[in-house]
C-alpha cells in the first residue's frame, strides 16, 4: 500500500521559476554590478541544468562566451548564489509566490489519511523553508519528514541521488510511494530511483518528455473527474 508522498518544490508545490528564482538572479546581478540579464525565455533553456551556481556556471560557458572568468570566479559565484538566495527568501517573505492550485489540498488529506511526506530539491534548504513558512502554514515544515534540499546532495537531478537519499532517510521502499515532479530532469531522478511519478507540468516544461509517468496533469487541482491519488487510483 502506499505509504508516503514525496515532492519537489520549484514548479511543483509553487511556480517559483519565472518570477521567483529568475528576478532573484537577476537582483543578484545588478548588486554585484554585471550586466547579465535573463530574460523569460533564456531562463527556460537555463532550466536545463538544476542548481543556482550549476546554472551560472552553464550560463557563462554556453550562453555568455565572451564573459572572461577571473581566477576567483567560482568564489564569486558562491558570493553570487548566496544573493540570489536572500533576494529570493525576501520575495517570498513578501508573500510573492503562492502554492500551485490543489497543492494544499492535497497536502492535508495526505495527512489526514496517515502518509508520510518529504520533499526532494535541488533548491537550496533556506528556499524551501521560506517558501513552506510564508505560502503553505507558518509550522508546515513539520508537516515533513525529511526534507532533502540543494548541496547534501552533490550530484544534483536528473540523476537519482536526491530521491535515493530521502528514501533511504525514511528507511522506505519506493514501491511504497510516490512522488511528485513537474519537469523532465525531475522525473528522471525520481524514476531513476524507483518511484512511481505523478507530473504537474507548467509553461516551462510542456514540451518536456514525461515517458513513464503514471500520470500528467496540468495541475492538482479539481478536474471533473477528481483524480483521486489517495483512494488508489496510482496505484497501478
Ligand atoms: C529546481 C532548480 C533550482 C532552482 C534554483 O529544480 O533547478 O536550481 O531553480 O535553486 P527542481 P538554487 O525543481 O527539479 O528541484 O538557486 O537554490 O540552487
Ligand atoms: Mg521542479
Amino acid at each position: 500500500a502506499l505509504e508516503a508522498l514525496i515532492f519537489d518544490v520549484d514548479g511543483t508545490l509553487a511556480d517559483t521559476e519565472r518570477d521567483g528564482h529568475r528576478v532573484a538572479f537577476n537582483a543578484a546581478f545588478h548588486e554585484f554590478g554585471l550586466d547579465w540579464n535573463w530574460d523569460v525565455e533564456l531562463y527556460g533553456k537555463l532550466l536545463a541544468v538544476t542548481g543556482g551556481k550549476e546554472r551560472m556556471n552553464y550560463f557563462v560557458d554556453q550562453f555568455h562566451t565572451q564573459y572572461e572568468k577571473s581566477a576567483d570566479f567560482d568564489d564569486m559565484v558562491i558570493a553570487l548564489h548566496k544573493a540570489k538566495t536572500r533576494h529570493y527568501t525576501e520575495l517570498l517573505a513578501q508573500g510573492g509566490i503562492p502554492m500551485r492550485p490543489g497543492v494544499v489540498r492535497l497536502l492535508n488529506d495526505a495527512k489526514k489519511a496517515g502518509l508520510r511526506l518529504a520533499i526532494a530539491t535541488t533548491t537550496t534548504p533556506e528556499n524551501v523553508t521560506a517558501l513552506l513558512k510564508n505560502s503553505l502554514a507558518a509550522d508546515s515544515e513539520n508537516w515533513f519528514e525529511v526534507i532533502a534540499a540543494g548541496d547534501i546532495i552533490p550530484v544534483k537531478k536528473p540523476a537519482p541521488d536526491i530521491y535515493v537519499w530521502a528514501l533511504e532517510k525514511m528507511k522506505l521502499d519506493a514501491s511504497k510511494c510516490l512522488a511528485f515532479e513537474d519537469s523532465e530532469n525531475g522525473i528522471k531522478s525520481s524514476m531513476g530511483s524507483g518511484l512511481k511519478t505523478v507530473i504537474t507540468i507548467n509553461d516551462y516544461t510542456t514540451t518536456h518528455d514525461f515517458t513513464g509517468a503514471i500520470a500528467v496533469l496540468s495541475d492538482l487541482g479539481e478536474p471533473e473527474q477528481p483524480f483521486n491519488v489517495l483512494a488508489g487510483d496510482v496505484q497501478g
